[in-house]
């Protein structure tokens, strides 16, 4: 090329927005999933149009854990397995905050499990979004509570023993108000249900079933990640509202992805206004910011009330 020809500039990321490019390179391996759900994750967001001084990540530890350090947002990479309570943290300080907690299998489901159920429970209004790629990534590829029956880990040379969590399955029975799962190949499905999840107001939940090329398909022998997207593309079977009961997942055998739970409960936040109202009357003074949290409230005369009351002069 002559000295005087320009090249073009490199095509624009259309993720280029959301990145912390000058953490760019990232750490993760060539073929692993966790990048694509961030794409993904970050076409969400583009088209939820919030406010991001609002919106706050907030990571564990793990390869999926990196994720907070990459996105241009308050983010936050916490210890391992305490997403969930430090998120929670953040919505009792600022009811206003869009929360969502991004992290792996092992973070959420082993060391953080407790964590997960009770904010369930609780319905606090964050999203969690879990890389679920059945292997501590990480630390060299243990087993973790989603490794199938029969799959081989460091800590299980000749095959796990143990059943493995269904996630979807825990998250509906212990109060989740949205819950869906999708492969890292269902791009389009899996923007989509971030969405959804962000946008709805409670306890949501996305599985991300995403492959772990160096650890887990290299021991399993399910060779790299494009044969994991053919793998996805080949044995998922999508049925929207699928029992939770029936979605687990075996070794190598068919992936039911879809959306399978979409209902509407009170928010921890909204039950505790209204109680507190009920208990204290006009004493109660509702928190900060408390406006954008009874917008789609069941109970949002009795909320819309206690502000009324509690502009008043408390007598
Ligand atoms: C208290 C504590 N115990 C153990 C570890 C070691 N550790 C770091 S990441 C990790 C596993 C992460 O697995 P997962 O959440 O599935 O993330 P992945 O790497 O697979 O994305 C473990 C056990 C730690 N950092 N802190
Ligand atoms: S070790 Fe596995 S999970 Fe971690 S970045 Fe590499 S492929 Fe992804
Ligand atoms: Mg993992």
């Amino acid at each position: 090329m002559s000295a005087d020809v320009i090249a073009p500039p490199p095509p624009e990321n259309p993720t280029e927005d959301w990145l912390r490019e000058e953490r760019i390179p990232h750490i993760w391996c060539p073929g692993c999933g966790i990048g694509t759900s961030v794409n993904c994750f970050t076409q969400a967001l583009e088209e939820s149009k919030l406010d991001r001084d609002n919106v706050v990540i907030v990571s564990g530890i793990g390869c999926t854990g990196r994720v907070a350090g990459y996105l241009k947002l308050d983010s936050f990479h916490t210890t391992h397995g305490r997403p969930i309570p430090f998120a929670t943290g953040l919505k009792l300080a600022n009811p206003k905050l869009k929360v969502i907690v991004y992290s792996g299998d092992g973070d959420l489901f082993a060391i953080g499990g407790n964590h997960f159920f009770h904010a369930a429970r609780r319905n606090v209004d964050m999203t969690v979004i879990c890389v679920n790629n059945m292997t501590y990534g990480m630390t060299g590829g243990q087993v973790t509570p989603t490794t199938p029956i029969g799959a081989k880990a460091t800590t299980s040379p000749f095959g796990n023993i143990e059943e493995p969590f269904n996630l979807p399955f825990i998250a509906h029975s212990c109060g989740a108000v949205y819950v869906a799962r999708w492969t890292s190949f269902h791009v389009r499905q899996l923007t989509k249900a971030i969405r959804d999840a962000i946008a709805k107001p409670g306890f949501t939940f996305v599985e991300v079933i995403s492959p772990c090329p160096t650890l887990f398909s290299r021991r399993n022998r399910l060779g790299d990640g494009l044969d994991a997207m053919k793998f996805y593309k080949a044995h998922s079977e999508i049925r929207n509202g699928a029992d939770t009961r029936e979605v687990a997942i075996s070794h190598q055998s068919k992936i039911i992805c879809g959306k399978f739970v979409d209902i509407t409960r009170t928010t921890w936040h909204d039950a505790q206004a209204a109680h507190l109202h009920r208990v204290m009357g006009n004493r109660f003074v509702p928190p900060r910011n408390w406006e954008h949290l009874i917008k789609s409230d069941p109970m949002e005369d009795l909320v819309a009330e206690t502000i009324r009351d509690s502009s008043g002069d408390g007598s």
